[in-house]
């Protein structure tokens, strides 16, 4: 079934020149970028996209690695996009995470992993509705 899946590459994603190999990696896949822009995420439109990890004691350093800069947001579609896209991206923990994946190969911890992916389709609409309206 052909999805939509909103994919954010994170701030150091782009100070470490790595857009053309991440972005190569969906379409490798054959998914299409449908939507794509760059823009710098205020700290209101973070706990809005992090609401769930607002408690978290980790939720402070997110909040400052989120804001390091500019960060490429995108609207990835294709068949199964959701679950291809996270297969695509790895475990949030890049040290657990596969080799061969985005956070396996260049992400550095469990804050600065690279690369977000909506994780249902619910979440998905959702995320692709607050970014791109
Ligand atoms: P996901 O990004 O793999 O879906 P979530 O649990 O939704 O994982 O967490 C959102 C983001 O918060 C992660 O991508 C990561 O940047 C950060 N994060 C999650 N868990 C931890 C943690 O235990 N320590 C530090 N940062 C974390």
């Amino acid at each position: 079934m052909s999805e939509q899946t909103l994919v954010i590459i994170k701030p150091d994603g782009l100070a470490r020149r790595l857009l053309g190999r991440i972005i190569q990696r969906f379409e490798d896949k054959q998914l299409q970028i449908s939507q794509i822009k760059i823009e710098t995420l205020s700290k209101a439109q973070l706990h809005e996209h992090y609401h769930h990890l607002v408690d978290q004691p980790f939720f402070p350093r997110l909040l400052d690695y989120m804001m390091e800069g500019p960060v490429l947001l995108m609207v990835v579609k294709g068949e199964q996009a959701i679950s291809q896209t996270r297969k695509i991206v790895g475990a949030t923990d890049p040290l657990e995470a596969e080799m061969g994946t985005l956070r396996g190969d260049f992400g550095v911890n469990k804050t600065r992993n690279l690369i977000h992916a909506s994780d249902s389709v619910d979440t998905a609409q959702e995320e692709i509705a607050r970014f791109f309206g």
